[in-house]
């Protein structure tokens, strides 16, 4: 079989570094012998510019590409931000999909998010309701970049036949996350701050009531099924990628992993006064489940351990 050539853009981010991170495992790496793996950040490219996309691509000629590059952040950030979230986003998902068809990409695969679906649905969310209705006030303007890659893929299918499609992941967390104190998802976020009150000897304050419910997948569960999306999984519809509803939790119960796991013995108190977000967006995994009905998924309490670890040894070159 002639050789692949899987360009991974986003590639030094959360899910990237996930991606990387298992690639070194001999099991997984035994699946891909014949595929040569490009993992790049903006540094690299700024893929909001064709031109420069278009470069990159005549230069790497990839034949697969994961697309994860994107304006990404938490909740507040995306109440602050839904230009950037809305602009950036669109752009170098049109550009990636362009320059994916202009160069002859064998498959594409991009990725949603569980927030971009509908705030009013029944619950659980599957893969049919993406576009069944507004998305959540908090992140609308990233919600409606993200579902028009699936219009995208869909469009290309039909006129071009391209093989492009997308996957829907829940929230995810593990090693080489964002930890910056405003703009980071949540738990990156109270990592870095239980960190600095372990550390300086002070309380902790929480921001929202703890109340809302998420699922959380780690990068590495990601990753794996990422690669096995690449390799065989091959509608233009999307899946979610994600622990099943039954792992749902609290923001609370976060808030006390990430404490134990940090050992912190301090006083913890929610300013209710500061959002919440979505109460909750609890989505299926049935569809994953028909085609891996064995995948095992870490337990997001040694999960939550594993990424405080990662960031207490790794503190002077996270991201924050
Ligand atoms: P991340 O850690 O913030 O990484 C984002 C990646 O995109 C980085 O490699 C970054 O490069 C790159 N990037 C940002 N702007 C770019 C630009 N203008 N040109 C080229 N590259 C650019 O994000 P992540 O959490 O890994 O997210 C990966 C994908 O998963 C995204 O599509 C996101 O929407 C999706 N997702 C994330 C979550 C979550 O909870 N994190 C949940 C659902 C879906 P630099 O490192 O050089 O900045
Ligand atoms: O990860 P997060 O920001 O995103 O979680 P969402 C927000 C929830 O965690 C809210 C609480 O209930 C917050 O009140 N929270 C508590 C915190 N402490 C913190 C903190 O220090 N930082 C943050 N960020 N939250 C996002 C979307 O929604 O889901 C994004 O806005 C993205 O677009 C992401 O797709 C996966 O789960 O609420």
């Amino acid at each position: 079989m002639s050789k692949r050539v899987v360009l991974v853009t986003g590639g030094t981010g959360l899910v990237g570094s996930g991606i990387q991170a298992v690639l070194s495992d001999p099991e997984v790496k035994a699946h891909h012998d014949n595929d040569e793996f490009i993992f790049l950040g903006s540094k690299d490219c700024d893929l909001r510019d064709m031109a420069v996309c278009e470069a990159l691509f005549e230069i790497y000629h990839p034949t697969h590409v994961i697309h994860l590059a994107a304006f990404v952040g938490g909740l507040f950030i995306n109440m602050a931000k839904p230009v950037e979230f809305y602009n950036d986003n669109l752009t170098m998902n049109n550009n990636i999909i362009q320059c994916s068809h202009k160069f002859g990409v064998e498959k594409l695969v991009s990725c949603l998010s569980t927030c971009i679906f509908p705030d009013k649905t029944t619950y659980p969310i599957d893969e049919t309701m993406v576009h069944n209705g507004p998305p959540h006030s908090s992140n609308f303007a990233y919600a409606h970049a993200k579902r028009m890659i699936d219009v995208a893929n869909k469009a290309y299918n039909q006129e071009y036949g391209c093989k492009f499609t997308s996957v829907i992941p829940t929230n995810i967390y593990g090693p080489h996350d964002n930890y910056h104190l405003q703009n980071s998802h949540v738990i990156p976020g109270l990592i870095h701050k239980f960190y600095n009150a372990k550390k300086n000897g002070t309380d902790m304050t929480v921001m929202g009531t703890g109340a809302p419910l998420r699922q959380f997948i780690y990068s590495e569960d990601l990753a794996k099924l990422f690669l096995w999306t690449l390799r065989d999984y091959d509608s233009v519809e999307p899946i979610i990628l994600s622990v099943g509803e039954e792992e749902e939790v609290s923001i609370k119960d976060v808030v006390m992993a990430i404490a134990e796991a940090m050992e912190f013995k301090g006083q913890i108190t929610f300013d209710t006064t500061k959002a919440d977000g979505q109460f909750k967006k609890t989505a299926s995994n049935a569809k994953l489940r028909t085609y891996l009905p064995d995948f095992k998924f870490i337990d997001i309490k040694a999960g939550i351990k594993k990424s405080v670890d990662w960031f207490v040894a790794n503190y002077d070159i996270a991201r924050k």
